[in-house]
């Protein structure tokens, strides 16, 4: 898969994910391999989708040759960047962010190679830097090359200043901490460039500002847009919330199901932003988009690559069969939890176990709601028309045993080919 683009300039240009990008970067990106971060603050113990764009520059510097860091704010993780944020935000603590980092870690190291290739990727902390820094030094070296009024010109202050909020003098320094990482990045990596969201213009653009100043070097940056929707719906949000990158939080089923409900009107776009398909690759999906958007081609490919990229192969075969289990797929080898998870949005009712136990299943379609009457309900049952377990039950007689319950917890109860109903049984 992938043909590459000329250089990596024109690769995240013809994917749309160069929303502004400093002076000169186009030549130095011709001519040069480059070294190039991102920052993420551990505000929590997981990535979201709304990270997997900035990743994906690191993942496309990798691929053409550059050198790209990824860093972990354990330090500027204590103070909370005010870009984009309309609110001051509340403080962690120390084993927070520790926990939060650790999570963070591993999930940037599964995106891009750190052994065995020319241009391994460097994974760094900012805490190990910023946590010892001397305050009266810290003025004297860095606070000494920026004006308050160009602070206070930056996107991110002025919104804050005009806000009944208002914003701390803590989150008002955050800039110059995240310049320092680049100078100090600048000074040991050769680091000449910084990616980031577009709400990081500002902290970037000081970054190069420092580097200015203080080593006389040249220092770039370029940043993605922001992930909208045509739906209006956030980017990275569903009715049950984040889009998480962690298993346990966000399981590989719902991330798939995430990607596969994308609008047809966004599906290009996000194929081109989160995965690695090429130019050919992608111009086929435009078409058959246009041509048989019902079949949903574009979707399925895109939900089939970004699940696989973060949840391995292992993870796109379970989000696999599950989605095939809502289509009426054999239940084999499924936990409780997980069909819990698949059928989480279909109505679903409770019976102790004694009440379940002998149960005939004409009663249970109708408590179930199948039916509105027993006569009815056996017709339904004698037509072939219930299924327990994705198995069908044709037999008016036939009755439930708690044996039917898959780990003794839940029973999958089906009418037709697509009306779903959870038993769960209690204690
Ligand atoms: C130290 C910290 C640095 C450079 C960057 C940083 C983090 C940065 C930030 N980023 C956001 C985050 O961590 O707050 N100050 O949640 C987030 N980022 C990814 C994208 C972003 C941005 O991790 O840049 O724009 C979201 O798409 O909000 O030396």
């Amino acid at each position: 898969m992938g043909t590459l683009a000329p250089n990596l300039i024109e690769e995240l240009r013809w994917r749309g994910l160069l929303y502004d990008i400093t002076e000169g970067v186009e030549d130095v990106v011709k001519k040069e391999k480059i070294a190039g971060y991102i920052g993420f603050d551990p505000s929590a113990d997981s990535l979201h989708v709304g990270s997997l764009l900035p990743i994906m520059v690191l993942v496309h510097m990798q691929r053409h040759g550059h050198t790209p860091i990824a860093l972990v704010g354990g330090g500027t993780g204590m103070i909370g960047d005010p870009s984009g944020k309309t609110k001051e935000r509340q403080l962690l603590s120390l084993e927070q962010i520790d926990h939060n980092l650790e999570g963070i870690h591993a999930q940037l190291e599964m995106f891009l190679a750190f052994e065995g290739v020319d241009n391994p990727a460097v994974m760094v902390n900012n805490g190990d830097w910023l946590r010892e820094l001397n305050f009266i030094e810290f003025l004297r070296d860095v606070g000494k090359r920026f004006t308050v009024n160009y602070m206070l010109s930056k996107e991110s202050v002025k919104t804050r200043l005009e806000s009944e909020e208002g914003i701390s003098f803590t989150e008002f320094c955050y800039m110059l901490l995240q310049s320092y990482d680049f100078l100090t990045l600048y000074r040991d990596y050769g680091c000449t460039f910084q990616f980031g969201g577009s709400d990081q213009w500002g902290n970037i653009t000081a970054g190069a500002e420092l580097i200015r100043k203080m080593d006389d070097g040249k220092a770039y940056g370029a940043v993605v847009p922001l992930v909208t929707s045509s739906t209006g719906v956030k980017f990275g949000k569903t009715e049950a919330g984040t889009v998480w990158l962690d298993p346990n939080r966000t399981s590989p089923y719902r991330f798939y199901q995430f990607w596969l409900n994308t609008a047809d009107a966004d599906a290009i776009t996000y194929m081109k932003y989160f995965t690695l398909l090429d130019q050919d690759e992608v111009a086929e999906y435009e078409k058959a988009i246009e041509e048989a958007p019902h079949e949903r081609a574009t979707q399925k490919r895109l939900a089939e690559e970004v699940t696989r990229n973060v949840h391995g192969e292992e993870g796109l075969a379970a989000a696999l069969k599950a989605t095939e289990v809502l289509f009426g797929g054999e239940l084999e080898g499924l936990s409780a939890a997980q069909l819990l998870d698949i059928f989480a949005e279909v109505p679903s009712s409770t019976f102790a176990g004694a009440d379940l136990e002998g149960k005939s299943l004409v009663d249970l379609a109708v408590e179930c709601g199948f039916e509105s009457s027993k006569k009815r309900a056996r017709t339904l049952i004698d037509g072939g028309g219930v299924s327990v377990n994705n198995e069908k039950r044709d037999d008016v007689e036939a009755t439930i045993s708690l044996s039917d319950a898959i780990d003794g917890q839940v029973i999958v109860l089906r009418k037709g080919k697509k009306k779903y109903h959870l038993v769960q049984v209690e204690g």
